[in-house]
């Protein structure tokens, strides 16, 4: 059975052509003109790409002492809705856990899926047994990235000297070191600061992570990485410093990646001032919104190609989950959703005003991460043998943002009321329409894993670290005699 995209005009990273797309088990067969299959959706005034792949969220994350709202039911749902094709999770272990334990959770959890989905692995502790283990997690369970949080003093945030240690086994495993980049120990100190004073609401979350601690932890993860000689992924960049860090990095010829998320992008720290401590709390996430002078700075990174992904980190926590940080702005659970806006959100604010080009849209959404991850072109590409996930997309379809009817499991949407206009008319994973006309037609557990493979071994030529090789040992004559 074969089905035919037909009508559409096909948008790559680097093209965009009117062609028909054929499909047959899972695969594009044939791209050109006037193509017929046993299947065929009307792609007419729409136009043809590869589905998006977010390569940053939490699905049933436990996080906060709770669990995040979406799990990969929903999750992956509202990603198919959204046009969206594959999800990156983030599978943690507990401090002291075995990696390979903690992966059996989260294969079960995954299990769910409604569209294809890896995983990075989160170095949340570090020892031997970690250091053992990286090696399992690359060459037989296909993760070829591993997550290490600069934040989040006493639970998962992992100190320089782990960080080096594991960066180190990255670079000989060929794996991709991941960092949440903000200086732990200072957003400690200034939360306890802020608390001490009196300010104890959402506002001061935002004034607890200041772009400050995002620039001198992006800064401190590149050079610690140039040092173990490997490239790095610096996850949901948000502020100019941080974003200038990777520039100059990328100068200098290192191969640092950033990654901008859609709601950076698109709300500002106005947002923890509104007089509703329930608005300000659900868009509590770390790090917080910032004001236009760095979204300014993102936009501008996306188009130059400084910054290389748009995400969304979903992480989604209901109103009820949000409250238990009343009082105490240090307790509300971090996080909010985009999965299944990101698409629409950055069509609207990039493409239809100019911001990015439908190629580049298509670059940032899915054929950079597929290239970073080391899957391309089996996803992010529009080739013969490639997979098919695909997304229709009408550009004039519009509609008005709501939490009514969204598949999420959240009671609100942090972009309530936004119009979009760039709507997913047809999405289909691997061949299989799973969602038209508004609706969802696959099923859990549709979604498969994504094996990664290990990079080849190029790190070590891509420092841009002189390592001082010491001469031959010094020969002295003896412990001269004290002076005294
Ligand atoms: N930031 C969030 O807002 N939520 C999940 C983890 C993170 O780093
Ligand atoms: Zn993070
Ligand atoms: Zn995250
Ligand atoms: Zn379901």
């Amino acid at each position: 059975m074969t089905t035919v995209i037909k009508g559409g005009t096909i948008v790559t990273a680097d093209l965009t052509y009117k062609a028909d797309v054929k499909i047959d088990a899972g695969k594009i067969i044939e791209i050109g003109p006037n193509l017929a299959g046993d299947t065929v959706l009307d792609a007419s005034g729409c136009y043809v790409m590869p589905g998006g792949i977010d390569p940053h969220v939490h699905l049933e994350m436990p996080f906060m002492g709770t669990y995040s709202a979406d799990d990969f039911d929903s999750g992956t749902r509202a990603a198919i809705a959204g046009g969206t094709t594959m999800v990156v999770d983030f599978c943690l272990p507990e401090p002291g856990q075995s990696l390979l334990d903690a992966l059996k959770r989260w294969d079960n959890k995954a299990s769910r899926a409604h569209c294809d989905y890896s995983f990075h692995m989160a170095i949340t502790w570090w020892g031997e047994q970690v250091f053992d283990e990286m090696k399992a997690v690359v060459r037989n369970h296909g993760i070829n990235s591993f997550k290490h949080f600069m934040a989040y003093k006493g639970s998962l945030m992992v100190n320089d000297e782990e960080m080096f240690a594991s960066f180190s086994r990255c670079s000989e495993l060929g794996a991709l070191p991941l960092v949440h980049a903000e200086n732990g120990d200072i957003v400690a100190a200034l939360q306890q600061k802020l608390m001490d004073e009196g300010l104890d609401g959402p506002e001061a979350h935002a004034y607890s992570r200041p772009a400050e601690v995002e620039g001198e932890a992006t800064n401190r993860a590149i050079i610690i990485a140039d040092m173990a000689k490997v490239p790095l992924y610096v996850v949901h960049t948000s502020c100019e410093q941080a974003h200038e860090a990777i520039r100059r990095a990328r100068q200098a010829g290192m191969r640092v990646y950033g990654e901008p998320l859609i709601q950076h992008l698109t709300l500002d720290e106005s947002e923890y001032s509104n007089k509703d401590w329930d608005h300000s709390a659900r868009r509590v996430m770390s790090p917080p919104f910032r004001d236009k002078r760095h979204q300014d700075s993102l936009w501008a990174g996306l188009s130059a190609g400084s910054l290389q992904v748009v995400a969304t980190d979903h992480c989604a926590f209901t109103t009820a989950q949000k409250r238990t940080g009343i009082g105490d702005f240090r307790k509300i659970p971090n996080g909010t959703g985009g999965l299944e806006d990101r698409l629409p959100m950055l069509w609207t604010h990039g493409v239809a005003t100019g911001r990015i080009t439908m190629n580049e849209f298509v670059a940032v959404t899915s054929t950079n991460i597929a290239k970073i991850l080391n899957i391309y072109p089996q996803k992010g590409a529009i080739l013969v043998g490639a997979d098919a996930d695909l997304v229709v997309f009408d550009p004039q379809a519009s509609k008005v943002i709501s939490a009514n009817g969204q598949q999420s499991a959240l009671d609100y949407n942090i972009f309530e009321g936004q119009p979009v206009s760039g709507l997913p008319r047809y999405t289909l994973s691997r061949g299989k329409i799973v969602y038209a006309d508004g609706k969802i037609r696959s099923n859990e557990g549709d979604g498969q894993f994504v094996s990664r493979a290990p990079f080849p071994a190029t790190a070590k030529a891509l420092s841009t670290w002189k390592e001082l090789t010491a001469p031959a040992k010094v020969e002295r004559s003896g412990i001269p005699a004290s002076g005294v």
